[in-house]
């Protein structure tokens, strides 16, 4: 009797530690996450913007890196010498994360950043260039990233790990929303990635002229040529974030459009339509990206 009271005792020891080690991961996450949170607000309310100042904002593998490519080539005679994108458009995300400044730039300064909307305060006064992608084809985008990060991930989990996040400030649905929904009204323009692809040059003066920047008629075949996928992937080593340097040279990937729906399996298109139901069926720009229709 005393025996079986103690294996009893044992038993449920053992079934709380169990449940104590699932929740303490989910715990540690979530504080990290919101440490993290804190600390990049704080950042952004000392971070001494100028009015012509322009925030690439973007969910990540949306087109972030050749808005800022094209920035750069709309606001310098474009050669291709410096070392890395960053040192003419800094990750800003990365220096506030690394404690780095922000060394002087020449104006309009472009900065890229995958910065959810929410963590900008409200008198953040600065220019947002928002880039938007087919969903399918920024997750598919994703999850050759994290190979070429070396993460052993299948796409089933790469989709519903990292582009549907814990974390609402990585989930897809929720970064969108919020950058759409522009609850601040700050001085956004909405770019979508497809839009480049098929009309640059539309997209281009948009861009132009939303930042202000005349462009001069000889420039613009340079800028055309050195905005292309081609010309890009040609210097992608200059474009390769840190993180998978030295591995597979696999940034400027593919760039193409339509192709992620591929990956889809059945179970993951539901639950990718359902997603989108919820979040941003309402959205007129996004009305292409709607699995459903
Ligand atoms: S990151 O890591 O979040 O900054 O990545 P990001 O730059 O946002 O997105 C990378 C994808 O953009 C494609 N890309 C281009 N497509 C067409 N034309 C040009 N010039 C171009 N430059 C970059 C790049 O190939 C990535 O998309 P995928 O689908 O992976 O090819």
């Amino acid at each position: 009797m005393k025996l079986q009271a103690v294996v009893q005792k044992n038993q449920i020891k053992l079934l709380a530690f169990k449940a104590l080690n699932r929740l303490l991961p989910n715990y540690y996450n979530w504080l990290k996450a919101s440490n993290k949170r804190k600390l990049l607000k704080k950042r952004l309310l000392e971070f001494k913007t100028k009015p012509d100042d322009i925030f690439i904002s973007t969910y990540m593998k949306s087109g972030t890196t050749w808005l800022q490519m094209i920035l750069y080539q709309l606001t310098s005679s474009g050669n291709m010498d410096f070392e890395h994108i960053y040192d003419i458009s800094p990750w800003i995300d990365k220096c506030f994360e690394d404690g780095e400044d922000i060394k002087q730039l020449p104006s309009p300064r472009f900065f890229k950043t995958h910065i959810a909307y929410y963590n900008f305060s409200k008198k953040f006064n600065a220019k947002f260039i928002c880039v938007v992608r087919n969903g399918m084809d920024v997750a598919v985008s994703q999850y050759h990233q994290l190979l070429d990060f070396g993460v052993n991930v299948s796409f089933d989990k790469s989709f519903n790990k990292y582009f549907i996040n814990k974390n609402r400030d990585k989930d897809w649905f929720h970064y969108t929303k919020h950058w759409l929904t522009n609850k601040n009204k700050y001085n956004i323009l909405y770019i979508r990635y497809e839009d480049l692809k098929t009309d640059f040059k539309g997209s281009l003066f948009k861009i132009a002229d939303f930042c202000n920047i005349d462009i001069n008629d000889k420039d613009l075949p340079r800028i055309i040529e050195r905005c292309s996928f081609e010309y890009m992937k040609k210097y992608e080593g200059k474009f390769i974030p840190e993180r998978n340097k030295h591995k597979n040279e696999n940034f400027i990937r593919n760039g193409k459009s339509g192709l992620g729906k591929e990956k889809f399996n059945e179970e993951l298109l539901e639950l990718h339509k359902d997603k989108f139901n919820t979040h941003l069926s309402g959205f007129e720009l996004l009305k292409a990206y709607n699995p459903s229709l």
